[in-house]
């Protein structure tokens, strides 16, 4: 089933039924064109209502299809044909009219929502611009100012918002036909509005122009896609409607083709993909309802934050009154701050940190369904707290370290129960990142590796399981990435260079910056605990600087030199006499090749980490890359890109 038919009093009712989001394939395409014609000349049909069936109207067009040659009938002539029709046709809307959703209700005479509806061309998302008339219909419908928000700037309209701007022509109750019925009888007593794509449009003020342009540019961060979706809408409103449809589906065509657009798809789909691992179908996972957290610092509070975030309740264990003082205060901090940055009402703000309970003690967690342990990267000291959680909490609570080098099995050693005991790798900060470690032992049930996942989802987080290696995935790779960046470093190329090169690629801050900020020191007392256990571990230049005070931003220099206050990163004198006797002479390297010979580390790694078995699919390995380590993300992660490099050797270019 994919278009389904009813009559009633006179109206025809077409229900989208294509599970799961009744994207606009080709089936349904094909069915629609038929019906537009069959119900113009069907002369008991007065109008048409066009809805979808279940929770949404349409979550777009068919993405799975974007890999393919474009199939008729294409999309902005089914919307030409309903737009043409002589019976109006009306779009009633529940949930989301996502894309093709949104642009097909552009198509329609009139547009009704009930209030849950919320409207998108979230096409730059994926790489693209709107390719069936978002572009030139939006911008008549709703203005101009609002329009570049909704195409090239992924802006969600809510329903009481469409009908502001006009968007929606009236909000209704369920049930939705019976509202769209009474609707339509009544519209038809009236003249019927002009098409959409008729309608004028109001001259653009070039200097709002030029200032969209300028914000979406920076804000597009070297993606293609959003600037693209704009210059349509603009093109549109200077050539008129029939040139900026062509101009429309021009770019959109040669946009769905590009690497950027395949990299985005392929993310698109490797993120739903990681929520429902086929090996947790069936499995049950344990309810979580109240979490508790063991060590209230970056971590603690972070973590604490999600749940929160997620309407979790929350216990925050500390080990004394003036440390729990101090995480409760930066917990509080971090909800004030969003309400500051408008993304939570006071009242919001208050009742999240009012559902957190503090404690100096592990009593308070005897009844948590979940207890996620964040304090001293210290074997021993997580020891003793997972003792004292063996003793305290229920013998079914599931119990989770934070832990990002330490074995999770020397951890959980001694555990009553080791089954319920997981690794649960968060990144910082908590909760903003979105990648989730879970990191299970040989022990680990798999109730309890099907809650992992069931946590991740409801903290929105991307969940890929890691094996037990050091530094799990993302840390593993990370360590490889900056090997190599210092190896090209020791053959002369700058610093600079090799950070510039990767922030051309898409990365906020290229390897040698980053370090920078996050403290040169945190990896070289990694190396010297190695070496204090006998392994034999190369000095580096990073060991050079720190031990020479350099140990980043922190200390006003490492690899670069930054001035008081200021974080921008200065050439250094003094970090180049320093590294001199590990460089040989300065050489230039193009930007190109210096991504490669990174890319191929990180990809090498990967290929390592999957033939170990720590990782089970590339993908996990680029969502890694992608929401923990700040890939950027039209790139699609270091094993796409090998991929891509590779078949293009296979195609000899
Ligand atoms: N096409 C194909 N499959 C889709 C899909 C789509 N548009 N959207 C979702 N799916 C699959 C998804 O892969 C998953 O599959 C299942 O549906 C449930 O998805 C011409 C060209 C609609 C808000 O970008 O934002 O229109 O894993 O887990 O949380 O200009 O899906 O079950 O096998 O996300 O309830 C523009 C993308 C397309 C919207 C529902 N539209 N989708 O969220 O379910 S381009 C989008 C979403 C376009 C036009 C252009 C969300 C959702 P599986 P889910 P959800
Ligand atoms: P932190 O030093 O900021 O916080 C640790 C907290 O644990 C402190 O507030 C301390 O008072 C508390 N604590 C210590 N012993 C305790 C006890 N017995 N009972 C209760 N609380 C106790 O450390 P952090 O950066 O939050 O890291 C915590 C854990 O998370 C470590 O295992 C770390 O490897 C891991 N981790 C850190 C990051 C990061 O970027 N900082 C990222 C991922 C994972």
């Amino acid at each position: 089933m994919t278009v389904k038919l009813e009559r009633r009093n006179g109206i025809a009712v077409v229900t989208i039924d294509n599970p799961p989001v009744n994207a606009l394939g080709r089936a349904v395409r094909e069915k629609l064109w038929a019906l537009a014609g069959e119900l113009d000349e069907d002369p008991s049909v007065r109008a048409v209502v066009l809805t979808g069936a279940g929770k949404l109207f349409v979550g777009g067009a068919d993405i799975t299809e974007f890999d393919r040659p474009v199939e008729p009938p294409g999309l902005p002539e089914l919307i030409a044909r309903i737009e043409a029709a002589a019976k109006p046709w009306v779009g009633a809307i529940r949930g989301v009219a996502l894309g093709g959703g949104l642009e097909i209700t552009l198509g329609c005479c009139f547009r009704i929502a009930t209030a849950d509806a919320r409207f998108a061309l979230p096409e730059t998302t994926l790489g693209i611009i709107p390719g069936a008339g978002g572009t030139q219909r939006l911008p008549r419908l709703i203005g101009i100012d609002h329009a570049i928000g909704v195409v090239a700037e992924n802006l969600t309209l809510d329903a009481a918002h469409a009908v502001e701007l006009g968007l929606v022509d009236r909000l209704v109750d369920e049930p939705l036909v019976d509202a769209a019925e009474a609707f339509v009888l009544e519209a038809l007593e009236r003249p019927l509005p002009e098409p959409v794509s008729r309608r004028p449009v109001a001259a653009v003020d070039p200097a709002r122009l030029q200032e969209a342009e300028a914000r979406i540019r920076r804000a597009a961060r070297g993606a293609a896609a959003p600037p693209l979706a704009l210059a349509a809408l603009r093109f549109g409103l200077e050539h008129g409607f029939a040139s900026g449809m062509a101009n429309e589906r021009a770019v959109f065509l040669k946009l769905r083709a590009s690497p950027e657009a395949a990299a985005l798809r392929y993310l698109f789909f490797a993120e739903r993909a990681a929520l429902r691992p086929a090996d947790m179908r069936g499995i049950t996972p344990f309810a979580i309802g109240r979490v508790g957290v063991v060590g209230g610092g970056t971590m603690g509070v972070g973590i604490a934050a999600a749940l929160r975030n997620a309407n979790l309740p929350v216990v925050l264990v500390e080990r004394d009154e003036t440390s729990l003082a101090r995480g409760m205060a930066a917990l509080a901090a971090v909800f004030q701050a969003a309400r500051k940055k408008g993304g939570l009402s006071e009242a919001e703000a208050e009742r999240r940190i009012g559902a957190v309970t503090g404690a100096v003690g592990y009593a308070a967690l005897a009844e948590c369904d979940l207890v996620i342990e964040a304090v001293f990267e210290d074997l021993s000291v997580k020891r003793a707290v997972f003792a004292e959680l063996g003793r305290i909490c229920r013998r079914d609570a599931v119990l989770a370290t934070n832990t990002s080098y330490i074995d999770p099995r020397l951890i959980a050693a001694g555990l009553p129960e080791p089954g319920r005991f997981i690794g649960l790798h968060f990144f910082s900060p908590a909760q903003v990142m979105k990648l989730l470690e879970i990191v299970p032992t040989p022990a680990t049930r798999p109730e309890v590796l099907a809650t992992a996942f069931d946590l991740a989802r409801r903290l929105a987080k991307i969940p890929v399981r890691s094996g037990i290696c050091d530094g799990f995935i993302g840390n593993r790779i990370l360590r490889r990435y900056r090997t190599e960046a210092e190896v090209l470093l020791r053959d002369g190329v700058s610093a600079a260079a090799i950070d510039a090169a990767m922030r051309g690629f898409g990365f906020a801050m290229g390897p040698f910056e980053m370090q920078d900020m996050a403290g040169l020191d945190i990896s070289f007392l990694y190396r010297e605990a190695a070496r204090s256990r006998g392994e034999t571990v190369p000095e580096t230049p990073g060991d050079l600087l720190v031990r020479a005070g350099r140990k980043g931003q922190k200390t006003g220099g490492g690899w670069y030199d930054y001035a008081p206050g200021d974080r921008t990163p200065q050439p250094s004198a003094e970090a180049a006499r320093i590294l001199a006797p590990m460089q040989a002479p300065p050489q230039t390297l193009a930007p190109e090749a210096i991504v490669e010979r990174l890319l191929a580390a990180m990809a090498a790694e990967g290929q390592a980490i999957l033939a170990e078995g720590i990782a089970a699919i590339p993908t996990d390995i680029d969502l890694v890359e992608v929401h923990g380590y700040g890939f950027p993300r039209r790139r699609g992660g270091p094993m796409f890109q090998a991929s891509r490099a590779a078949n293009r050797t296979q195609d000899g270019n």
